[in-house]
């Protein structure tokens, strides 16, 4: 199985060549960061512990509702899906997880998947559940809507579903369920908002209770998209209503791409901390709207600020744990490329936001110094940390340049032969 991934030889003779510089690199870094107070080898072993969910859809193209143009080699099912991540992750050393999407990732042998994941270096994350497109053989259409539907048995299809999805879960050792609803409406007047959020509600208490003792469930909001008039979870509001009816094991999940243009991200980040309600994170940069970009392709700053929220939390001891995964659609490069690329981002945001002086902050913030406040932060984006990811990478059995290898590899030309072009699952909707 291992000889499927990336030869041992190849990630060593490719570090041999950048190691000299690395070193010289790092202890450079070293010495800057020592000047402000900052040890090198403490935030080294912060950003090692960090990791961030690959979904198991990321690893194919994307498309969008116009076309999807696939790839070479594209995964034709679970397996070959996990066997990408196994690549990410031997390359990268930043995305020991993957998260599944049922039922584009269903299979016959739930544990043999489960013993190729463990082969692989490679856990489950979240559970992701569909009732946003119709399943071949399906009862009940989710056109008007899943767990909000008017029609009680396609509520009760959709619960059950969700239910599935815990107990494939369970097999895999998983922990949370993320609820992704795009219903909604088109028109003014189609829905009755507050019947339907109380639908939502009784669905969703349905899905709570069978929830095993140690899995949280996450809630999503997205502001639009299917639906274009209104959406019943469409904000933090909504789903930290639901959230708090529903009870303590259930949180709010925050994707990115989900919110109004200009929507001030890191501070809703901020308040779900505060009220113990952050579920976690979908990554992922946008430009107009859940336009699933890379993460920190277009705005690295707005990332980074809300690394600093959850930085800032963890140095005050406030008791919290994200989930932290990438949600992106892949159109133009190589998935494994953009993921690998995307999960090294999100260390090296996490990275930043470490160096920030929380004590000189507090002292600016309690001083009303506005601009000594904001050149700290500054000063921690602003910081070239990539010779502490690199380190990171090497120490794990990595590789110094992720994107390098696995160019050097061959992998994809290998894959490319072995896997005869499939439409390949996970669709254009993330
Ligand atoms: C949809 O816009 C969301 O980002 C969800 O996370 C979705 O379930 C996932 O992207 C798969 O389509
Ligand atoms: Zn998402
Ligand atoms: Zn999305």
């Amino acid at each position: 199985m291992s000889s499927q991934l990336i030869d041992r030889s190849v990630i060593d003779a490719h570090n041999a060549r950048l190691q000299r510089d690395l070193d010289s690199d790092y202890a450079h870094l070293g010495e800057q960061l020592a000047r402000r107070g900052v040890d090198i080898e403490t935030v080294r072993a912060q950003v090692a512990a960090f990791g961030v969910a690959i979904p198991s859809w990321g690893v194919g193209t994307g498309g969008t509702r116009f076309a999807r143009f696939p790839g070479q080699g594209e995964p034709r099912h679970v397996f070959d899906k996990l066997q990408d991540c196994g690549v990410i992750q031997q390359l990268a050393r930043a995305t020991p997880t993957v998260s599944l999407h049922i039922p584009w990732d269903k299979c016959s042998d739930w544990a043999e998947l489960r013993q190729t994941a463990t082969a692989y270096g490679l856990a489950f994350d979240a559970m992701n559940s569909n009732t946003f497109s119709d399943q071949k053989g399906q009862a009940h259409s989710y056109k008007y809507g899943s767990l909000t539907h008017s029609d009680a048995a396609t509520r009760a299809q959709a619960v059950a579903h969700n239910l599935e999805c815990i107990e494939i879960g369970q097999k895999l050792g998983s922990k949370a369920l993320t609820v992704w609803v795009g219903d909604g409406s088109n028109f003014p007047g189609q829905q009755h908002f507050r019947r339907a959020f109380d639908r939502y509600l009784d669905s969703s208490a349905q899905i709570y209770a069978g929830l095993p003792a140690d899995w949280r469930m996450f809630l999503e909001h997205k502001i639009a998209e299917p639906a274009f008039y209104s959406t019943v979870i469409q904000d933090w509001g909504s789903s930290y209503l639901a959230a708090s009816a529903l009870g303590p094991k259930a949180q709010c999940l925050v994707d990115l791409g989900h919110h109004a243009p200009n929507v001030n991200i890191e501070l809703i980040v901020a308040r779900l901390i505060a009220a113990g309600k952050l579920a976690g994170f979908h990554f992922n940069d946008s430009k107009y709207g859940d336009d699933d970009l890379d993460a920190g392709s277009v705005s690295p700053y707005r990332l980074f600020l809300v690394f600093n929220e959850l930085v800032a939390a963890a140095h005050e001891g406030v008791p919290f744990e994200p989930a932290y995964m990438l949600d992106q659609s892949h159109n133009v490069t190589d998935p494994i490329e953009s993921l690998m690329t995307s999960a090294v981002q999100v260390l090296r945001t996490y990275a930043q936001a470490l160096l920030v002086d929380r004590h000189a902050l507090d002292a600016a913030q309690d001083g009303n110094d506005a601009m000594t406040a904001t050149h700290l932060l500054k000063q921690g984006f602003q910081t070239d940390v990539t010779p502490i990811l690199q380190r990171v990478r090497l120490d794990a059995g990595g590789a110094i340049d992720p994107v390098g290898a696995y160019r050097a590899s061959g992998y994809r030309q290998r894959v490319g032969a072995e896997r005869p072009a499939a439409a390949g699952g996970g669709g254009g909707i993330v």
